[in-house]
C-alpha cells in the first residue's frame, strides 16, 4: 500500500513562526527485509528508489538514525558538476549529470535543477595547468569545460573582482555550462516518496549499531535501537559515519571524517549568476531561489564528527569571498552549519562489493557526493541487485586501496582538504 508524505504546519519555539513541513509517516519495522539500507540520505533513499524500479525489488527498509535528508544531502551547498580528470570519474559524474536532467519529471518532484554553469578560479600558474588539463581531458571524454580569460569570466560573472591589485588575482577560469545547482533537501524528500510509494519502508529516528553476520560470515541483518530487523543484503549509505558502522561488521575502510561547513548570507533580489569556487583562495559561492548567497569552506584541519565544525575557517572563507567579491563586503550572514564528510585518500568513492557476504557499501564521497546522487544511487542499486557493479562503478572498488589502482581526484575536488 503505497505512503504518501503529508506536509504539516510546524511552529518555531524560538521564534513563533509557523511554516509548512513535509512530514514523513515512519513505517514500522519488518520482520526481514530482502534488502536493508543504512542512511537515508540522497543516495541510499536514491537505491532504494532504484532497486524498487528497475530491479523490482520492494521489500527494502531505508534506516536513519535521524530525519530523512538530515545528513549531508540537506547540509551541502549543492553544487553539480562532472568536470572532473579521469576517465572513471567522468563516466559516473556525467552518468550522474545525465540522470539530474529528468529527475523532477522522474520523481514528479521539483528537485530545482538548474544549469546556471560551474566556474572554477585560477590564480596562479598551477592552478592554470591544471584546469587547462581538466578542460582538455574533459573534452576528450565528452564532458563540456573551457577556458575564459579573465575579461570572459568577469562578462560571464560581473561581480568578480578581475583587478590585478588582488591578493590573488583571477588568471583565468574553466567553465562547464552544464553544471549548475539543485534543491538539496527535495532530493531527499523527492526519491523517498518516490521510493515510499512503490512499498520501500522508510525508518526515521532508528540508529543502526551494528551490523549482524551468521555463522557463514554473511550478513544477516542490523541490530538498531529499535531492536534487531532481519534482511538477507545490507547496504550502508551512511556519509561521514561509514567506518564505525562496517567496523560493527569486521570490516576496517580506509576513510577519515572531517566536517565540512558552510554558511547563507540574507536574502538579497537576484545578483549573482552562477556558481564560483576558488580553491587558492579557499570559498566557494552561488545565489539560491530564495536569495541567500550560498557559502561553503574547506574541510576542518582535524577529523570530528561534529556537525557544527570549528570558528576561524568560516571567518577565513568570508573574507576569502569578500576578496573575490568586493560587492559583497557588507552583507549579513544568516546561519551556519556543517556536516560530516567521509574522506577517502585518492579522494575518489567506494562504492561496491565488500569482503563480508551481502554486505555492500557506497562512501568517501568527501566534500563533493551530491552531485552524484542520482549515480551513486543508480549504480548501487544495480550493484545490490545483481551482486555485481555495474560497468560504471566497477572502478570504485574498495580494493583499489589493496592494489594501488587509485583514482587520484584531489584537484578536480576543488575544495580545500
Ligand atoms: P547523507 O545525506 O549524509 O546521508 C547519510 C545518512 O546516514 C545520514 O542521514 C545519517 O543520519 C545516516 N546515518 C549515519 N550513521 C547512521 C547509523 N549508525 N544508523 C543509521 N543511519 C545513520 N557535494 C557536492 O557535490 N556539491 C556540493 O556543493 C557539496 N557541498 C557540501 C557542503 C557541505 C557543508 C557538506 C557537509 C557537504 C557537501 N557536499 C557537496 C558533499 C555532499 O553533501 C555529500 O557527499 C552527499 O550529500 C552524501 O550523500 P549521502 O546520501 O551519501 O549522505
Ligand atoms: O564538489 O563541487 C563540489 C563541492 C563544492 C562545494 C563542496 N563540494
Amino acid at each position: 500500500m503505497p505512503r504518501y508524505s503529508a506536509f504539516a504546519v510546524v511552529k518555531n519555539a524560538l521564534t513563533g513562526h509557523t511554516r509548512w513541513r513535509e512530514q514523513w509517516p515512519d513505517a514500522q519495522p519488518k520482520k526481514e527485509y530482502d534488502v536493508i539500507i543504512v542512511g537515508a540520505g540522497g543516495h541510499g533513499l536514491g537505491a532504494a528508489y532504484y532497486l524498487a524500479k528497475e530491479h523490482g525489488i520492494t521489500n527494502v527498509a531505508v534506516i536513519d538514525k535521524g530525519w530523512l535528508g538530515g545528513g549531508n544531502t540537506g547540509r551541502n551547498t549543492t553544487i553539480i558538476r562532472s568536470n572532473y580528470l579521469y576517465d572513471e570519474s567522468a563516466k559516473l559524474y556525467d552518468h550522474a549529470l545525465d540522470l539530474w536532467d529528468g529527475l523532477s519529471q522522474e520523481l514528479n518532484y521539483n528537485v530545482m535543477f538548474s544549469r546556471r554553469g560551474v566556474m572554477m578560479l585560477a590564480h596562479n600558474v598551477h592552478d592554470v595547468q591544471s584546469f587547462q588539463r581538466h578542460v582538455h581531458s574533459n573534452r576528450l571524454n565528452g564532458v563540456d569545460n573551457r577556458w575564459l580569460s579573465a575579461e570572459e569570466a568577469k562578462a560571464f560573472c560581473p561581480p568578480l573582482n578581475i583587478s590585478p591589485d588582488a591578493r590573488y588575482p583571477v588568471m583565468g577560469a574553466a567553465l562547464q555550462m552544464r553544471a549548475g545547482t539543485a534543491r538539496h533537501d527535495a532530493v531527499a524528500w523527492g526519491y523517498a516518496r518516490a521510493a515510499a510509494a512503490r512499498g520501500v519502508d522508510i525508518i526515521q529516528n532508528c540508529p543502526v549499531i551494528a551490523i549482524r553476520r551468521g555463522p557463514d560470515g554473511a550478513v544477516t541483518g542490523v541490530d538498531t535501537a529499535k531492536g534487531f530487523i532481519g534482511a538477507k543484503k545490507v547496504a550502508v549509505s551512511a556519509a561521514g559515519h561509514t567506518s564505525v558502522v562496517m567496523e560493527s561488521a569486521g570490516v576496517r575502510m580506509p576513510l577519515e571524517s572531517f566536517p565540512l561547513q558552510a554558511l547563507v548570507s540574507e536574502p538579497v533580489k537576484p545578483v549573482f549568476p552562477c556558481v564560483v569556487m576558488s580553491n587558492t583562495v579557499h570559498a566557494y559561492i552561488s545565489q539560491s531561489d530564495k536569495g541567500e548567497l550560498v557559502i561553503g569552506s574547506g574541510t576542518d584541519q582535524y577529523t570530528s564528527y561534529s556537525q557544527r565544525g570549528g570558528l576561524p575557517l568560516i571567518e577565513h572563507t568570508v573574507a576569502a569571498i569578500c576578496e573575490i567579491f568586493p560587492i559583497f563586503n557588507r552583507m549579513r550572514m544568516l546561519r551556519k552549519w556543517g556536516g560530516i564528510v567521509d574522506v577517502t585518500p585518492d579522494r575518489s568513492a567506494i562504492i561496491g562489493k565488500t569482503p563480508v557476504k551481502n554486505l555492500f557499501v557506497n562512501c568517501g564521497w568527501g566534500t563533493g557526493g551530491f552531485k552524484a546522487t542520482p549515480g551513486a544511487a543508480h549504480t548501487l542499486a544495480h550493484t545490490v541487485a545483481t551482486g555485481e557493479p555495474h560497468p560504471i562503478n566497477a572502478p570504485f572498488t574498495l580494493d583499489r586501496f589493496r592494489t594501488g589502482r587509485l583514482i587520484d581526484e584531489a584537484a578536480a575536488a576543488a575544495v580545500a582538504h
